[in-house]
């Protein structure tokens, strides 16, 4: 999978997407992220790329020309024209189900806006749909571009091993996960819960299959409601409300 990301801020990307499962799937070559600097492609000798608003008001917009000329630097070269997604708090809000629909296409392009935005006729020319990371204002789309590079990238066959792969059944099935305990066994006058320490694996999955539902009805009541529980389910639940807390 390919990520062509269009941004004033390049070096940001390599940071966070350098490192750990994404900067060893990069290094394997499962996905490519390439970064693509908005400012090399000004017509302008000041490398200006952004311009004040028509009407007026506060801010700076972002110029077209700069943005749909390094857009064009990377369809030219290509066969078919890849997804384009502007990173917008206009956008439908990226959840799970988006993730997992990004992840089975083979090429993404992600424009990330600054200042007080981008001038609509991009908006109108290239991008095919607007993502937002969640409804609060960010100072420019980067870190909303990181965070969907890094969630589909997830998705993509081979960057997860097994083991890191089972997070994904348990958010897709709705429950939020168990929670986890590494040595010591005690800490701050806190122990492992003796289940644990039990080894009867039948029983620790039960325990923490309870543990996940207890929590999404707690934490997550929203998930909660859309839960289908079975018989054991709603007994397991019944059970972990019954039992006195230490
Ligand atoms: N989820 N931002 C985009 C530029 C901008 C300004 C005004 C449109 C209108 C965000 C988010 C987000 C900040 C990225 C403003 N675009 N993006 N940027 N939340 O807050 O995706």
């Amino acid at each position: 999978m390919r990520f062509d990301i269009l941004t004033l801020f390049p070096d940001a990307f390599n940071a966070v997407l350098g490192e750990s499962i994404i900067g060893r799937a990069r290094e394997k070559g499962l996905i490519t992220v390439n970064t693509i600097n908005i400012r090399d492609f000004s017509a302008d000798k000041h490398k200006k790329v952004d311009d004040y608003p028509y009407g007026g008001g506060r801010g700076m917009v972002m110029m077209a020309q700069p943005i749909y000329d390094a857009y064009l630097s990377i369809v030219e070269k290509l066969e078919c024209k890849p997804r384009v997604i502007y990173l917008s708090p206009q956008g439908r809000i990226l959840n799970q189900k988006i993730v997992e629909e990004l992840g089975r296409l083979d090429h993404l392009v992600l424009l990330c806006g600054h200042y007080e935005g981008i001038d609509e006729r991009i908006i109108e020319e290239i991008v095919d749909e607007e993502i937002s990371i969640g409804d609060y204002v960010l100072t420019g789309g980067e870190l909303p571009a990181m965070v969907l590079v890094d969630s589909v990238s997830r998705q993509v066959p081979g960057v997860l091993s097994s083991e890191e792969s089972y997070m994904d059944e348990s958010h897709s099935a709705g429950l939020l996960e168990y929670p986890q305990y590494t040595r010591p066994y005690e800490f701050k006058n806190r122990t492992v819960p003796e289940i644990l320490m039990s080894g009867h694996h039948a029983n620790i999955n039960s325990w923490r299959h309870q543990q996940s539902l207890k929590r999404t009805y707690i934490k997550r009541p929203d998930l909660f409601e859309k839960l289908k529980l079975d018989k054991e389910d709603k007994a397991l639940l019944k059970e972990a409300f019954e039992n006195i807390e230490p």
